[in-house]
């Protein structure tokens, strides 16, 4: 705990006492009690009546308050001078300058120079919509995010077939639960419950890895197809499923479309062929083709993070999410349950205010990608930074993202982020992304906002509170708000004097209100989840079909595959120069991608950077536990620890190293050309590459 270094003494909205809020140190959002003595927070404790962690919470939530109290937190504005040394200055003089310098921009390029990044740290609603709305109020399209290498292709591939996605999809239910290149102990810790909950009840669990994750322990059949062949497997089930006839017959002739055309297709995916692609072996395939007929339809497979880092991850989650709907496990209790919205006002503009004038970046390239999401490409907006696009890019606010470390291509982005005239970075601390800014602004942390969680799963609101104001330190809101005043469209788009009054404006056509949120700290069900709506409602894919498209005519407007075509992985053809293949970020307990290496205690645990490698693998190259290695691909290499795991930890081809650590950024090594042709993801879980020594340990 660093309060005592801390040189600034947060005000705290009670002296003494307890306040209900969520923790924002991951998307989880657990209801937690920030406990207050004498206006210091002392301990932070779950709170026991919210459905999403029912009195649990994580070390990372704990290490909250280190973050909070952290004496390397930035507390002022800092301006980078000419020595390239930062000076602080305040927060009007910053804002000021900034403000100035957008202007000058835009006469010169016109708005579309000017654009807005938000990563994961402020996570997917009212923070998100913020920056969307700032950018797109100036003129500009260009909105970034961490979306374009996280969760679009797992939205995009479930929306395209069946019109919706959803975040929890209630495990608790299910008969059969499949765990499809996800760790939920360590990403989604609420998913353990609800899984323990499902076995409990005698539901089956199948796990799908290369790796043995903690979860596949406990799973009934574990199968570890080579990375990126994922495809393929799912294929061989559906042929499995349409050829005994394990389908819903009912169900996918009422409402679902292409299914001659589907079945057609999958007719290649023999068991022999799914053994020569992915490694998995026949008998297996047909086990758990056996295990999904037995399960149906109280089946959910959840696809996670590492289906979609792939060349064609979005066609293999369309199988996936295909194969739901064979099953007739779409909208059902136990299966693929279709959430309702909360009908909530959304602050984005894109309706009102249509983009003119240019093309957001990407949008050509990526036009699925766009046209759903309204997602810019930021893979792409490194080329225009360069000088390299349709136009110029000149400037970018960044808030609550390290892309200098989280992006593909980590030597391509610190040049693109170097040529830019103006670089505003928001942030608590001074990362690799901030170190190349013209500006910092000193981030407020979760502890220090309130906003709306919609958990969505569950069709159920809730609001955090701000627990503390650090004097200078403001939140994002107000950081966009006073932009926007600047810049001459506040009286317009941001007229609310505080995040406050946005949300009340946000629920204003909802029956729920800010005052009876603030009495209900574990959350309003705005409407309890019901199954089965398509009987009465189409469903709402984007063909305007009205059915689950297992064919999608919209992506054939974009000259993209119907079908969810299977394409072999890259790393298959290019074995002789580059035998292995890299997974990168599986997550790790104590580390949130790059951040909380600064927090003393879990760097103790997690000191250094170590690739998992296989004993046999290790053993061929004269490669020993903690040797110094260099992994090589075809866009860079990075020297990291070699550490060794037990030979049914990882498949022998495959090797895993953790993408947040900036002493041995993974990054260097990836790449950003090889994007998915739907959601523009980039290649970051099955990268070809090779390994040799560098130094004995
Ligand atoms: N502690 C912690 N939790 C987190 C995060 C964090 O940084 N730290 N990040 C959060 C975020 S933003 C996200 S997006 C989620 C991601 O959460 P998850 O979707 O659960 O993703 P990962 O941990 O990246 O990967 C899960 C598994 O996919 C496997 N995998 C990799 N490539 C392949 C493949 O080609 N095929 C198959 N079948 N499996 C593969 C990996 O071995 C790994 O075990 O986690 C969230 N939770
Ligand atoms: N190779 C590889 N690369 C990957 C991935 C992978 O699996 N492999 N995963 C990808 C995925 S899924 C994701 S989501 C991205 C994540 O990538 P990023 O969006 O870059 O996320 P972080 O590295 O966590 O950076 C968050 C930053 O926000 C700051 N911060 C923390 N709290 C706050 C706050 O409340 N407000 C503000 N303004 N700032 C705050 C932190 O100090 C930190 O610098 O990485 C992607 N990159
Ligand atoms: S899982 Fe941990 S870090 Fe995430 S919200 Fe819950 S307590 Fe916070
Ligand atoms: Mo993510």
């Amino acid at each position: 705990m660093h309060k005592k270094q801390f040189p600034v003494r947060g005000k705290a909205v009670v002296e003494n006492g307890t306040v209900h809020t969520m923790c924002r140190m991951c998307d989880t959002r657990c209801a937690v009690k920030i406990h207050i003595k004498n206006g210091v927070m002392v301990n932070i404790t779950p709170d026991d009546d919210h459905p999403i962690n029912e009195g649990r919470m994580c070390v990372r939530g704990l290490a909250a308050m280190d973050q909070f109290y952290h004496p390397d937190r930035i507390l002022r504005p800092l301006k980078r001078q000419p020595d390239g040394r930062f000076a602080e200055i305040s927060r009007d003089q910053a804002l000021d300058e900034i403000a100035e310098k957008i202007l000058v921009i835009k006469n010169r390029y016109g708005p579309q120079a000017m654009s807005v990044w938000k990563g994961e740290a402020l996570g997917f609603a009212q923070q998100e919509e913020y920056a969307r709305r700032v950018i797109h109020a100036f003129g500009s399209g260009n909105y970034f995010s961490n979306d374009s290498a996280c969760f679009n292709s797992r939205y995009l591939g479930c929306l395209l077939v069946n019109g919706f996605w959803n975040n929890y999809p209630g495990m608790e239910n299910a008969d059969l639960i499949i765990l499809w290149a996800t760790n939920p102990p360590v990403c989604h810790l609420p998913f353990m419950r609800a899984i323990a909950d499902a076995l409990q009840k005698g539901a089956k669990l199948i796990v799908i890895d290369p790796r043995m994750n903690p979860v596949a322990c406990r799973a009934h059949i574990f199968a570890r197809p080579v990375s990126g062949t994922d495809g393929a497997l799912a294929w061989g089930l559906c042929r499995y499923l349409i050829k005994t006839g394990h389908y819903d017959h009912e169900f996918v002739e009422k409402y679902c479309l292409g299914f001659e055309r589907f079945a057609a297709y999958a007719e290649k995916f023999t068991p022999e062929f799914v053994e020569r692609e992915t490694g998995v072996k026949k008998q297996m395939l047909l086990d758990i083709g056996a295990m999904i007929a037995a399960g149906r339809p109280r089946v959910i497979v959840y696809p996670g993070a590492g289906l979609e880092h792939h060349e064609n991850g979005v066609n293999n989650i369309r199988v996936i999410a295909g194969m739901e709907a064979l099953l007739g496990a779409v909208d059902t209790r136990g299966g693929w349950s279709w959430p309702e919205s909360m009908g909530r006002r959304k602050l984005t503009l894109y309706d009102e205010l249509p983009v003119t004038g240019h093309r957001p970046i990407g949008s050509d390239k990526f036009p699925v990608l766009y046209n759903i999401r309204h997602e810019c490409h930021t893979m792409t907006a490194m080329d225009y930074m360069l000088g390299r696009g349709e136009y110029p890019l000149k400037g970018m606010i960044l808030t609550g993202a390290n892309p200098a470390v989280t992006n593909p291509n980590t030597r391509k982005v610190a040049k693109a982020l170097a040529h830019l005239d103006l670089l505003v970075v928001n942030d608590l601390f001074l990362t690799k992304t901030a170190e190349m800014a013209h500006y910092i602004l000193p981030a407020a942390t979760f502890l220090e906002r309130s906003e709306l969680h919609d958990y969505s799963g569950y069709q159920r609101v809730g609001l955090s509170r701000k627990v503390f104001q650090i004097p200078g330190v403001k939140d994002d809101y107000m950081l966009w708000h006073d932009l926007a005043h600047r810049l001459g469209f506040g009286r317009k788009y941001f007229p609310w004097p505080d995040e406050a009054a946005v949300t009340r404006w946000i629920l204003e056509p909802t029956e729920i209100t800010t005052e009876e949120l603030e009495k209900h700290p574990e959350g309003i069900v705005y409407r309890p989840v019901s199954y089965r709506k398509y009987e009465n409602a189409p469903f709402p894919t984007l063909s305007g079909t009205g059915k689950i498209e297992l064919v999608s005519p919209y992506l054939k407007k974009f000259g993209l595959p119907e079908v969810p075509e299977y394409v072999s992985p890259s790393h298959k053809a290019l074995k002789d120069k580059y035998p292995l293949v890299l997974q990168t970020g599986a997550r790790k307990p104590l580390l949130y991608h790059s951040r909380h290496q600064n927090i003393p205690h879990f760097r103790k645990i997690f000191s250094r950077a170590r690739v998992e490698i296989h004993p046999d693998t290790a053993a061929a190259s004269g490669i020993r536990d903690n040797d110094l290695v260099r992994i090589i691909s075809g866009r860079g290499s990075v020297v990291v620890s070699a550490g060794i795991v037990h030979e049914n930890e990882i498949l022998p081809e495959v090797l895993e190293l953790y993408h947040g650590w900036e002493t041995a950024p993974v990054n260097l090594v990836t790449c950003d050309e090889r994007c998915d042709p739907i959601s523009g993801f980039p290649l970051l879980k099955a990268v070809p590459v090779r390994i040799e020594k560098v130094a004995s340990r």
